[in-house]
């Protein structure tokens, strides 16, 4: 049986009473050792948003086809995110780990660059 971490639900490196056939004191057995649960350091990794940004001059349709090529947007959601930005002059795309929100950017800038629109988009950290 693994008992689970109460705050963050990661099993402990050592359960304590675990009732396995191990000595690992859960039984009463001759092992007198004490057992010290040790905490696994995890983080949750920081969150990164791509935001998108209104300009004169690139296609409606051309930023609704980055927004479901690149972030995998459905048509509906890809032109709500679209009219958003368009309306407000700037608007989330999405929220990743870093490197997945570069690769974004990156991607979103090459596809303006060689279709010679001015789509610009950026990270911000959350
Ligand atoms: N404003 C652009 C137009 O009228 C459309 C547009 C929307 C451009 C969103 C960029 O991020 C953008 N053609």
């Amino acid at each position: 049986m693994t008992i689970l971490d109460p705050i963050d639900r990661i099993p402990p490196a050592i359960a304590a009473g675990s009732d396995d056939d191990k000595d690992d004191g859960g039984d009463g057995g001759p092992d007198t050792g004490v057992v010290i649960k040790t905490r696994p350091k995890v983080k949750k990794p920081s969150m990164y948003k791509v935001l998108m940004l209104n300009d004169d001059y690139t296609p409606m349709e051309f930023v609704v086809h980055v927004l479901e090529r690149v972030f995998g947007k459905n048509g509906d959601d890809a032109t709500r995110i679209m009219l958003h930005v368009h309306q407000k002059g700037v608007g989330v795309c999405g929220v990743y780990t870093y490197e997945v929100a570069e690769t974004k950017v990156t991607q979103t800038m090459d596809m303006a660059r060689k279709n010679q629109h001015p789509l610009q988009c950026t990270l911000e950290k959350e």
